[in-house]
């Protein structure tokens, strides 16, 4: 059985990348940071089937130590200070996490797997965070970066070292450039998931208001699960290369809401959004939208969820979960 080493597996991408993977037969493990995390018990309930080993991001010996236990084929580095807005107040942390964090990442491999012909495959989590104020519209693999926050800064120094380390030292690593990806299982501090779930509680009378930041963005959003498969096809190619995940479209924040309060049964949207200057960053990001044309020619990958659907899928599942937590209270 090939085995597969996720870090930010109780994230929204490890949950779905780890049930994927168990169902192609991996024997997953995931890293665990801190002690006794309260994340821990939650994902050992719901995933029973993957091997949690402790380590961090910051700390290298504890990295080698998780990949010599877990002795794995493939390596998906998903672990990150992810969240854009806490990287202004938090700057350092999140370049030591999700910047060096890669290169160390990227070491524990060469210390485990070997100086030379290195068997173990790494797929770095890239973010078009990288592209910020944007350089050109589509963004592709070949656009400049030119990134708005220090979360942003941290992902470029990672990208470039995963493409400096396969050049040097000719590791199979591969980037994903991957724009936003929602689903069900996103946290509640970002902005599509705030939406959704706010729409479900003002509908069902259990909150009055929703308080944004900027309704004017673009972002180009996805479906989660649709996008960690490309992230296990880039690890199944021959050469380890970089590739833009992304579905080639773009809708405003405001679209969101509009769309989200809508099939909640809410038209009047308005009524209930206010603004709070507290949301706004210090540097936005106006605008994005991707152009994934490598990744389907080469992969064979496209997303199958579009906005709608999304937008429908996480407003219902936030019906769902607000009405049976009203029920038991
Ligand atoms: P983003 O995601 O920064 O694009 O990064 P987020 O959902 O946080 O913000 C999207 C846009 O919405 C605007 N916005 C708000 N955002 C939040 N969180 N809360 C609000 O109340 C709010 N109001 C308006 C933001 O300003 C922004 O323009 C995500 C993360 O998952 C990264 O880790 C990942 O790399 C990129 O997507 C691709």
């Amino acid at each position: 059985m090939p085995r597969a080493f996720i870090t930010g597996i109780t994230g929204q991408d490890g949950h779905h990348l780890a049930e994927f993977l168990h169902g192609k037969g991996y024997d997953v493990y995931g890293m665990i940071k801190g002690q006794n995390n309260p994340r821990a018990a939650k994902l050992q309930e719901e995933m029973p089937f993957v091997e949690l080993i402790p380590g961090d991001l910051a700390d290298l010996p504890s990295l080698v130590a998780a990949l010599q236990i877990a002795q794995p084929d493939e390596v998906y580095n998903l672990g990150a200070i992810s969240f854009v807005a806490l990287s202004f107040s938090q700057a350092e942390l999140t370049a030591n996490t999700t910047g060096l964090g890669v290169l160390r990442m990227l070491e524990a491999i060469r210390m485990v797997g070997g100086a030379q012909n290195n068997p173990i495959r790494f797929y770095q989590a890239s973010s078009s965070e990288m592209f910020g104020q944007v350089r050109e519209t589509p963004q592709t693999e070949l656009t400049p970066f030119h990134p708005r926050s220090p979360y942003g800064c941290a992902k470029v120094f990672g990208h470039d070292i995963v493409v400096n380390y396969r050049e040097s030292y000719d590791m199979h690593a591969s980037s994903g450039i991957l724009f936003n990806h929602e689903g069900p299982r996103r946290g509640i501090e970002f902005v599509t998931r705030k939406i959704s779930n706010a729409a479900a509680r003002v509908k069902l009378g259990l909150q009055h208001e929703l308080v944004m930041g900027t309704l004017d963005a673009k972002r180009d959003w996805g479906y989660a699960g649709d996008y960690v498969e490309a992230m296990w096809m880039m690890l199944q190619q021959d050469e380890p290369d970089d590739f833009v995940i992304s579905t080639g479209e773009t809708h405003t924040v405001q679209e969101f809401v509009e769309k989200a309060f809508a099939h909640a049964g809410l038209e009047d949207w308005e009524q209930y959004v206010r603004q709070d200057p507290k949301f706004f960053r210090p540097a936005e990001v106006d605008l994005l939208i991707g152009d994934s044309a490598k990744a389907k020619a080469v992969l064979g990958w496209e997303p199958k969820v579009g906005f709608d659907e999304l937008v429908k899928m996480m407003v219902d599942n936030d019906l769902a979960l607000e009405a049976a937590k009203a029920n038991r209270s």
